[in-house]
């Protein structure tokens, strides 16, 4: 195989500022601060990659500032060392380096981009994607009220949304579904707790069962996959496993203990891509549902999200919702868009969409260039 010939790393970090705050059981964020990882070859292709821990670690351990870290002190001068021929290789070459998944996650798309791109094919096509469109669903986080809630899930469903997940947390949580599923009896609705309650809170959480949920997501503890086993045992909608999984491991033993029937894939969340289609093969091979996460991504992120939603194991809607449902403007020419709740995606070469760099420019706080060569 030809050595992809990556030259040079250019970091950017960005801050962009999403239209509405986003409410989950372990708080509001509003600003989106990331990485985006651009790769530069030989012959001046440019593969892209957008990192997706937060500003603080509160959904997963990892932050904007350890992404950092790992990118410029541990993953890029691993890269420095070893030279490769295909970004599969790059799962290989970090497999030492404990956690850190998310930014293992960032450079390595931005390698599959560049990978996709010298090939002159699409990530779709590189990672084995068959779709030429995708179902997606949305994420709506916790409301003011229940009257907010009803007129955010109207306006969605009109928009023509495959499925709408509702945030839950400890008092917010079978009143609000129970309101949801009056006012919308024939929508595919579910719930994300973001691991907000514990095995005592059963009664509360087996309560859900009458709404006829496709699933409840991440209910129990970010790093347990036991009491949820226990949990789905007890319960009649099927539970999802967000936070508990970072690996292919980790999905093959949650299957084993029955923690779930479904699981959510983030890429960044796995460690990237080359994990993402490991799991989506065991997936596939078990008859377990899958579907894509989201992260609240910029373009860069949405796309590489889109690309592997095109493997056929992915057989759910996924929480990759439209570029406008976040920002005023996204960095990529076109934008996301969503018609009757499908995305087309593109034969374009790499992720199928243009980096806009003067909206890179706008939004970017910090850039630094590291010399692979
Ligand atoms: O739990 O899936 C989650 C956003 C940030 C962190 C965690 C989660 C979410 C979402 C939004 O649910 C998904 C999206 O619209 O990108
Ligand atoms: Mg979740």
């Amino acid at each position: 195989m030809e050595p992809m010939n990556i030259q040079e790393i250019v970091l950017r970090k960005l801050k962009m500022r999403m239209k509405n705050p986003f409410t989950t059981s372990f708080g509001t964020q509003q600003d989106r601060y990331f990485y985006l990882i651009e790769a530069i070859d030989d012959q001046n292709r440019s593969g892209w990659g957008e990192s997706v821990s937060g500003e603080f670690p509160m959904y997963s351990p990892e932050t904007v500032e350890t992404t950092r870290h790992l990118l410029e002190d541990v993953l890029i001068p691993l890269l420095k060392e070893t030279p490769i021929s295909h970004p599969d290789e790059v799962n290989t070459l970090f497999k030492d380096i404990r956690g850190n998944e998310m930014a293992k996650a960032s450079i390595e798309g931005a390698i599959w981009d560049l990978y996709a791109k010298q090939k002159g094919i699409s990530l779709s096509e590189a990672l084995g994607g068959e779709r030429k469109q995708i179902e997606v669903g949305i994420s709506l986080g916790i409301q003011e009220n229940i009257e907010e809630l009803l007129k955010q899930v109207d306006h969605y469903v009109q928009e023509g949304y495959k499925r709408i997940k509702i945030k839950i947390q400890p008092g917010q949580d079978v009143e609000v579904m129970r309101a949801v599923r009056k006012a919308f009896p024939n929508t595919e609705l579910m719930a994300d707790a973001n691991s907000a309650y514990t095995l005592e809170d059963i009664d509360t959480l087996a309560q859900l069962d009458e709404f006829n949920l496709m699933m409840i997501e991440q209910p129990l503890a970010h790093d347990d996959i036991i009491d949820h086993a226990e949990l789905q045992a007890k319960i009649e909608t099927p539970v999802c496993l967000d936070e508990s999984i970072h690996s292919l491991e980790d999905v093959k033993k949650a299957f084993r203990l029955g923690s779930c029937k479904v699981i959510n894939l983030k890429i960044g969340r796995v460690g990237g891509l080359t994990e993402s289609k490991k799991i989506h093969d065991f997936c596939l091979e078990n008859n377990i549902a899958l579907w894509c996460g989201g992260m609240l991504e910029a373009g860069v992120g949405r796309a590489h999200n889109i690309a592997i939603t095109s493997l056929p194991g992915f057989n759910l809607p996924g929480d990759t919702a439209a570029s406008s449902r976040y920002w005023e403007e996204d960095i990529i020419d076109p934008e996301v868009t969503v018609t009757d709740g499908y995305i087309q995606l593109t034969d374009e070469p790499g992720i199928g969409y243009e980096v806009n760099l003067d909206k890179v420019a706008k939004y970017t706080i910090e850039e630094k260039r590291i010399y692979l060569k």
